[in-house]
């Protein structure tokens, strides 16, 4: 049976919200009215617009600050990041007319997960017994490499620019994580290709997944995603401006502040185990609220899934053994979505 759209619960007017999205005491959000005041501690916004300059030093200050960032939160802000604001407006643009249509047309799109067919459009199949569910719908499709994206069968097929504008938006996000990965290489000491070539080089995957979170009318019960670290070894992540992301930073949940014209870069799992934990993944989850819808674009940057990750050789000596099994990527998958099926069988029990 087809999984119900949230987007359709959220327009039926209802007041209160099915028991499968309401999460668990522990995990209810204490701060859905989001307090976009709190002065205390922010995610770190970084300036990449000294990295072309040819200024050796700049350069040096910037990969110093990712890498900081990188250790510290898992996450940053990136300003001035060379990806164009016309081009970020007609990739939500485009995103947004798609979720805009009418459910019954965008169900020509619709995935299948529960029998491995994950492309398309989408809302989250309970996976066990306890069927919680998150406050959201979503596109997903493989942005790149160009051979393994079937556009005509897996993306949307309206607008009529979703395909243009989106593949100009991947060539771009494919140069900025060559230009991060450097970063991250040579502020670990490696030379600047080291992690990218780990991660596939040309065969790197990257797919990407427009959420969708409705408007919920108990957004103190629920999650638009739950706490997770991405499986990626780079998330690079837009939003329509609506707050709603949170880090998970020194015990607390801080709120991301919507900054005009920043991309929000996390670490995913890769980074972390290639790193041996110098980089840290950062745990994030994403509220819902009331009033307004809130659209994000997840660009997921991953290893090809038979791609075996584990600390780099150079990250590991006798005061620093290995924080992690090399694993292949698939493996990975395997791996986290058993232990979230034991955690949740553990509390069901
Ligand atoms: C995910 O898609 O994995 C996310 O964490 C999305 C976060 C967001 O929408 O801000």
């Amino acid at each position: 049976m087809a999984p119900a759209r949230v987007e359709t619960l959220s327009s039926s007017g209802l007041e209160s919200i099915p028991l499968e999205y309401v999460r668990p005491v522990e995990e209810r959000p204490t701060d859905s009215v989001l307090d976009l005041t709190d002065h205390g501690p922010q995610l770190p916004v970084i300036d990449f617009a000294g990295w072309h300059s040819g200024d050796a030093e700049e350069r040096k200050k910037i990969m110093r600050e990712i890498a900081e960032a990188s250790q510290e939160w898992g996450a940053m802000q990136l300003l001035n990041h060379g990806i164009s604001q016309s081009l970020i407006a007609r990739l939500q643009a485009a995103g947004k007319a798609f979720f805009d249509l009418p459910i019954k047309d965008k169900e020509k799109y619709a995935n299948d997960s529960g029998s491995g067919k994950i492309l398309g459009y989408g809302s989250k199949l309970a996976n066990n017994a306890s069927g919680q569910l998150e406050w959201e719908d979503y596109y997903f499709h493989i942005l790149w490499p160009e051979h393994k994206r079937d556009v005509a069968n897996t993306w949307p097929g309206y607008p009529s620019d979703y395909e243009e504008v989106t593949v100009a938006y991947g060539r771009e996000i494919r140069k900025l994580t060559a230009q991060i990965l450097g970063a991250l290489s040579l502020e670990l000491g490696l030379e600047e290709g080291r992690m990218e070539r780990v991660l596939g080089g040309e065969e790197l995957l990257m797919e990407l997944k427009i959420n969708y979170y409705p408007r919920c009318p108990q957004p103190e019960l629920a999650l638009g995603v739950e706490a997770h670290t991405d499986i990626s070894a780079l998330t690079f992540l837009l939003h329509n401006m609506v707050p709603g992301l949170q880090l998970f930073h020194h015990g607390k949940w801080i709120t991301a502040k919507c900054i005009p014209g920043a991309l929000i870069l996390q670490l995913g799992d890769q980074v972390e185990i290639m790193s041996n934990g110098k980089y840290s993944s950062g745990l994030h989850r994403g509220l819902v609220n009331k009033e307004k819808v809130r659209i994000s674009w997840a660009v997921f940057c991953c290893p090809p899934k038979d791609a075996v990750i584990g600390p780099m050789k150079e990250m590991v000596d006798d005061q620093n053994p290995p924080l992690f099994p090399a694993r292949t990527f698939q493996e990975h998958i395997d791996y986290k979505l058993f232990r979230k099926n034991q955690a949740k069988e553990k509390a069901t029990n």
